[in-house]
């Protein structure tokens, strides 16, 4: 490249690097150009719009504050991060091109998203085969970690989540005997973490007297509810998103479901109160991360996040936060061995990969590390109970000792 060439190209990235999204009119740089940044760009690929918001909207907030965390520490050893949000939607399609928009357009260094292992499962090879490392926040279905090796997530799998779910129901009612499970059967999510339900409520003895299937986009569910009160349950396991989640455990509450409920990932979301207000009491749902954990970091993010939103941090804006914390960390580590203004983007990509799957992170989740295959390695989790105030208008997750 001659020197006008690079001086373009330097301002470029600037540009980009300055103004986030907003590069229309700016030839993009080749990924070999060497990534001069005045602010380290990490793409966050969430739903911001679509009924899958409900979750990725708590996701957004955590991503926000963890920009401002680390950046007020001093970012990447004196550069800032810049997040540049794309938002995906609900769907697979938009997944994808946000996913695309970072890589190509924005040239972001490594990507936090998608918000769902359905959208993970279409998106993710597109950043595998662009070399772009991926971190997921909130995919929890199995074989999130298998789809390349840029593909991590900072969500502990499914499998090791929601039997806790069914734990702390028995240990609530060692009475339950009969179970009824429900799932969306069009969501990939939904579909594993139904398989591990399934398989716990075997493990324990206990009868799966039916099992149900209905669509993330239903919001009736008379036949589903009707056929599983049916069935006489103790017990309703529900395997969906916030917005079916909460109808159907409304629903099942409206035709006089007395029993427990377990809810889901999908569902654990304040976002589901005014779903089900007053309906939604009661219902457990396992975690991955408690307000309560005591370090350092988790005070920090407790305390920001309560400033803002005057509530507890929900696990979904934990976990981003972890993911962004973790690319933070590894591109300071990345960046005492060779100055990450001097690596060509696609080298950047890639050491940042290699590095953060070798790292431990002392997270708001508690510490946690890498598998080589980029699962994540995680000590705690949680149950908590969904606790509604009389008038339903608002409600809090009550964590179970
Ligand atoms: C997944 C999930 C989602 C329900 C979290 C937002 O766990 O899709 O894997």
């Amino acid at each position: 490249m001659n020197t006008a060439a690079r001086t373009f190209s330097l301002l470029t990235w600037l540009l980009l690097a300055g103004c986030g999204q907003s590069n229309s009119g700016t030839t993009p740089t080749s990924n070999s150009s060497p990534a001069a940044l005045s602010k380290v760009p990490v793409g966050i690929a969430v739903a911001q719009t679509s009924n899958v918001a409900l979750l990725g909207q708590e996701e957004v907030a955590g991503a926000k504050i963890a920009e401002r965390y680390f950046n007020q520490r001093g970012g990447i050893n004196g550069t800032p991060i810049k997040l540049v949000f794309q938002d995906t939607g609900g769907d697979e399609a938009g997944t994808i091109n946000a996913f695309q928009t970072l890589i190509t357009k924005n040239k972001v260094v490594g990507i936090v998203g998608p918000t769902l292992s359905q959208q993970a499962f279409a998106a993710d090879p597109v950043a595998e085969r662009a070399k772009v490392p991926v971190l997921g926040p909130s995919n929890t279905a199995k074989g999130i970690p298998q789809i390349g090796e840029y593909v991590a997530r900072v969500s502990a799998p499914i499998s090791v989540v929601a039997p806790n779910a069914v734990e702390a129901a028995l240990k609530i009612n060692s009475k339950i005997k009969r179970v009824a499970v429900f799932y969306a059967q069009n969501d990939a999510f939904s579909k594993s973490e139904t398989e591990i339900f399934q398989q716990t409520v075997k493990q324990r003895g206990l009868e799966l007297v039916t099992v149900q299937k209905f669509q993330t986009t239903d919001t009736d569910f008379q036949t589903q509810a009707t056929n599983g009160i049916n069935a006489k349950p103790d017990l309703v396991i529900i395997s969906g998103l916030a917005a079916d989640g909460g109808n159907l455990v409304r629903q099942l509450r409206e035709l006089g479901y007395k029993g427990q409920i377990i809810g889901g990932n999908g569902l654990n979301t304040s976002n589901i109160f005014p779903v089900c207000k007053t309906l939604c009491d009661r219902i457990l749902i396992a975690q991955a991360y408690s307000p309560e954990y005591k370090s350092k970091i988790n005070t920090a993010f407790r305390s920001a996040y309560r400033d803002q939103y005057k509530k507890e941090p929900p696990q979904f804006s934990a976990q981003t936060f972890a993911a962004v914390q973790v690319f933070v960390e590894a591109l300071q580590q990345v960046n005492q061995k060779t100055k990450i203004n001097e690596l060509p983007l696609a080298e950047l990509r890639a050491k940042l990969n290699q590095q953060l799957l070798t790292g431990k992170y002392n997270t708001p989740l508690g510490e946690i590390s890498f598998t080589p295959e980029g699962e994540v390695v995680q000590k705690a989790f949680y149950v908590a109970q969904i606790k509604m105030d009389a008038d339903g208008s608002n409600g809090k997750f009550v964590f179970l000792k």
